[in-house]
């Protein structure tokens, strides 16, 4: 039993000597976000119910190894079983274990996989087409379109012997000058396309991703909780060519109220964001 006893005494060694290191990392910050949606909550949730399931199968399986190989060693006279090399019965039992765990696996993941495809009672339908390389967004029945694409001082600064100081530009790279625009506690339904190739609609904090392609008409939903107002960025997350780096997502989130009043502006042409037109049709059509 030595040998148990110096195994784990070096074990605690190694934590003490390690914890300095990961001392200083926050925890949370190495897990998924949680974000700020009813989806983005329930897919974090059961990433978390999943992996508890991993850490389980995990301590079970090395736990069992790691007991047998030093309660069965050769120094305490163990003797190896040379005469089985069959088990129906155990290769049973390692079949029907995995199968069954999978299979309880599969109930909250399809559950979820479900509430991401469940578009219906949306309260708003926006269009959202990539561009090589800004977005186009489309408030389906509002009468509201606009561009949104690098901010102007980034873009200047951005540019080969600019001479500009990207450290004196705040969110470099990560501003547009016309963000979306969309109400708290509202179901809002994105319908992604692409003119000309392929790229994806990419807010992390929204909890879904997916490619906006031309001539394909992609769905994703996402109802950011009350009181979680702010601006979350994203990314266009599908290489896109020269300036897929550069075009970026800014998501306004606002109470209702406020949502209403900048929707009628939009509507009434009171603000610039609305002078942004859709371009003229290629000549392909
Ligand atoms: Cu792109």
């Amino acid at each position: 039993m030595t040998y148990v006893y110096r195994s784990i005494a070096l074990l605690l060694a190694l934590t003490v000597v390690a914890s300095p290191l990961t001392a200083h990392a926050e925890w949370g910050d190495l897990n998924m976000p949680v974000g700020v949606t009813e989806l983005s909550k329930e897919i974090h949730s059961l990433h978390m119910t999943i992996f508890w399931w991993c850490v389980a199968i995990g301590v079970f399986v090395f736990g069992w190894m790691i007991w047998s190989l030093v309660a069965f060693r050769k120094s305490q006279g163990a003797e190896p079983d040379v005469t089985m090399t069959h088990s129906t019965k155990a290769e049973i039992i390692w079949t029907v274990i995995p199968v069954v765990i999978l299979v309880i696996m599969a109930i909250p993941a399809a559950r979820t996989l479900i509430a991401i495809e469940d578009t219906r009672d949306t309260e708003l339908s926006i269009k959202v087409t990539g561009y090589q390389w800004k977005w186009h967004y489309d408030y389906l029945g509002k009468d509201v379109k606009f561009f949104s694409k690098l901010d102007r001082t980034s873009d200047e600064t951005r540019q080969l012997n600019s001479g500009l100081d990207p450290h004196a530009v705040p969110d470099y790279l990560l501003n547009v000058d016309n963000p979306l625009v969309v109400p708290e506690d509202t179901k809002v339904r994105v319908l992604l396309t692409a003119q000309d190739v392929i790229h994806a609609w990419w807010v992390p904090q929204f909890g879904m991703k997916k490619d906006a392609i031309p001539g394909t008409v992609n769905e994703i939903w996402f109802k950011v909780d009350a009181g979680k107002t702010g601006v979350y960025r994203g990314q266009c997350a599908e290489l896109c060519g020269r300036d897929h780096g550069f075009m970026p997502i800014v998501v306004k989130v606002v109470s209702k109220q406020e949502f209403a009043t900048w929707l009628a502006a939009q509507q009434t042409g009171a603000t610039p964001t609305v002078a942004s037109r859709e371009p003229a049709p290629s000549p392909r059509g």
